[in-house]
């Protein structure tokens, strides 16, 4: 077997990093049965382009950042609401890898869009970079920050006044440096590894959401295969709940390093006071969320933002 893996991001990514482990376990695991070829971006498409060569089968897996792919699946817009999220990482990374509302509900969504939903991998605190500090909703006004190209993500910011302005992640760093951007957001080995901070003079850090990709199979293809095969599948995205994690981690890390060392861009951290005032901003848009995404996307929701109370709950018992 050949499988086709796409990434959204490029060499060096914490994406990049997953499907080479993935690669490397499966082919190990399969006995040389599965070779497994992986495609940064660039290389086949914008990210709507690369889900839609999943569900045609023209490759077998890819990621799917709910950012994109809430245009084809609005439930998994929950993961671009504000302030859903825990503080404590450690809490969001279990409720990720044992989540009912992610494996029953959310899996179903993906299920009807011939989609198997296999995991889903956070990345890092989104993180604001702009043409000034972004410390108040207030300072959101008419900027114009470029999103993902889910709906939701529009509305998201224009709860803070913003003027968002959806477009592929390969025309960012461009948008930026011609000036037809003023921001955008992103985790911090993003921010890093396409350059944007070069043409950017703040980074504001508001924890106000995780980015969040999902890893996806083309459904009929991987219901069709061998049931070893897919045993291996199963193990393997198990296994790097907590391997990717860590990578994430010292990505994000390593390269805000990096960042300070090649340039003098500023760094904003928002107070506990600041924050509130953005998460009041935020919280009309969960009830723009349910409008979208229906009964099922109120599900997801309530049953999500239970989960994490529970887990924070345990965490600091
Ligand atoms: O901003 C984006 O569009 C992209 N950002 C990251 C970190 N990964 C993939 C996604 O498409």
């Amino acid at each position: 077997y050949t499988w086709r893996f796409a990434l959204e991001e490029i060499q060096g990514s914490v994406q990049d990093a997953y499907a080479q482990e993935f690669k490397r376990r499966v082919e190990e695991r399969s006995q040389g049965r599965v070779e497994v070829q992986v495609y940064p971006y660039g290389a086949l498409g914008t990210s709507a382009q690369l889900t839609e060569l999943v569900q045609n089968q023209a490759i077998q897996f890819a990621f799917a950042s709910p950012g994109h792919l809430g245009a084809v699946i609005p439930e998994v817009q929950v993961f671009s609401l504000h302030f859903i999220f825990s503080d404590n990482n450690a809490v969001n990374k279990s409720v990720l890898a044992n989540s009912q509302a992610i494996n029953q509900l959310l899996a179903q969504a993906y299920a009807e869009k011939n989609l198997e939903l296999l995991s889903i991998v956070p990345e890092g605190w989104m993180v604001w970079t702009g043409d000034r500090a972004l410390n108040t909703p207030e300072a959101f006004k008419d900027f114009k920050i470029r999103t993902m190209t889910s709906p939701l993500l529009v509305e998201a910011y224009r709860a803070y006044g913003a003027n968002p302005t959806p477009m592929p992640y390969s025309e960012v760093y461009s948008g930026l440096q011609l000036k037809q951007i003023d921001g955008q957001v992103n985790p911090i080995f993003a921010i890093e590894e396409m350059s944007f901070y070069e043409v950017q003079s703040h980074m504001t850090f508001a924890r106000q959401a995780q980015f969040v990709t999902s890893l996806v199979a083309n459904k009929t293809f991987f219901d069709g295969l061998p049931e070893d095969l897919q045993k291996i599948v199963k193990q393997v995205r198990t296994e790097l709940v907590d391997h990717i994690y860590d990578v994430q981690h010292d990505f994000n890390q390593s390269r805000l390093q990096k960042i300070k060392e090649n340039s003098d861009i500023k760094m904003v951290e928002l107070t506990e006071a600041e924050r509130e005032a953005f998460r009041k901003a935020s919280l009309d848009v969960r009830q723009t969320y349910v409008e979208q995404a229906g009964q099922r996307g109120q599900e997801v929701l309530n049953t999500l933002l239970a989960e994490i109370k529970a887990a924070e709950t345990k965490a600091a018992a």
